[in-house]
């Protein structure tokens, strides 16, 4: 498995072997890996190789460690397609993780200038905010800030937001959702997201932005998010550009 003759240097050959076994699921989440010791012991490199490639794969996301007691395996990361617009709910579902939210916060403001010139709508125009930390099998996902104008996602409930918004929208007030245009962008956990995410300080975050649309292009919500960058990745096909 390591061939010290290979051009490839030894810390990434362990680095893609540990990752195979995570990959296949051979290592199961939460299973502790061997000790750097016993790595070297056992394939006879040294053991700054070993921690080299297992700081490696804590810094992907594919392994933790836990001060005094060792290196675990982490859960895989959420594949997130970027094709097709979807909620939250929906995606968990598809991947068989149990979804829920833990609601922060759950007001109506005025629309400041900004926000009102996003969602369309006339300055103080009154907006629902809410705050919620979305979770997958109980584990923090994101941190997420939806505004809607509450004369047009009508009758938003404490128990309708623990669910699904997406559906209330849909199945309840008959609205046709239509598209989306979002930015992502890397950064690093501000102190709210440290402590709703349960994440270490300086542990980074996907930040999302996203505006959607109803069928006849009426933006119906601005959501800003955090997402942990261990739990999540963002995937998407592309066609050969003409
Ligand atoms: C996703 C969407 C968010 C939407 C929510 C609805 C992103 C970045 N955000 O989290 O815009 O409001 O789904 O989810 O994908 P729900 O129907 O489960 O409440």
């Amino acid at each position: 498995m390591i061939d010290k003759q290979s051009p490839i240097p030894i810390y990434h050959q362990l680095e893609e072997y540990i990752k195979q076994l995570i990959e296949s699921g051979i290592l199961k989440p939460d299973e502790a890996i061997p000790s750097e010791r016993e790595y070297s012991e056992q394939y006879q490199i040294s053991r700054m190789t070993v921690r080299q490639a297992l700081n490696n794969l804590v810094n992907d996301g594919y392994l933790y460690r836990q001060k005094g007691r060792g290196t675990f395996v982490n859960k895989q990361k959420v594949e997130q397609k970027l094709q097709g617009l979807t909620s939250f709910t929906e995606d968990m579902k598809e991947r068989g993780l149990v979804p829920s939210s833990r609601l922060i916060s759950f007001e109506i403001i005025p629309a400041e200038p900004q926000l009102a010139r996003k969602l369309d709508i006339k300055e103080n125009t009154p907006v629902y905010e809410i705050k919620r930390v979305r979770m997958a099998d109980n584990l923090p996902m994101a941190l997420e800030t939806t505004c809607l104008p509450a004369n047009l996602v009508k009758g938003l409930t404490e128990e309708i937001i623990n669910k699904s918004l997406y559906q209330h929208i849909e199945e309840k007030l008959s609205l046709t959702i239509s598209e989306a245009t979002q930015q992502i962008e890397a950064s690093i956990a501000k102190e709210t997201e440290v402590n709703h995410l349960q994440v270490e300080s300086g542990s980074p975050v996907l930040l999302i932005v996203r505006t959607s649309f109803l069928e006849d292009g009426t933006p119906f919500e601005l959501v800003k998010s955090a997402y942990r960058a261990d739990r999540y990745k963002f995937v998407h096909t592309m066609q050969r550009a003409t």
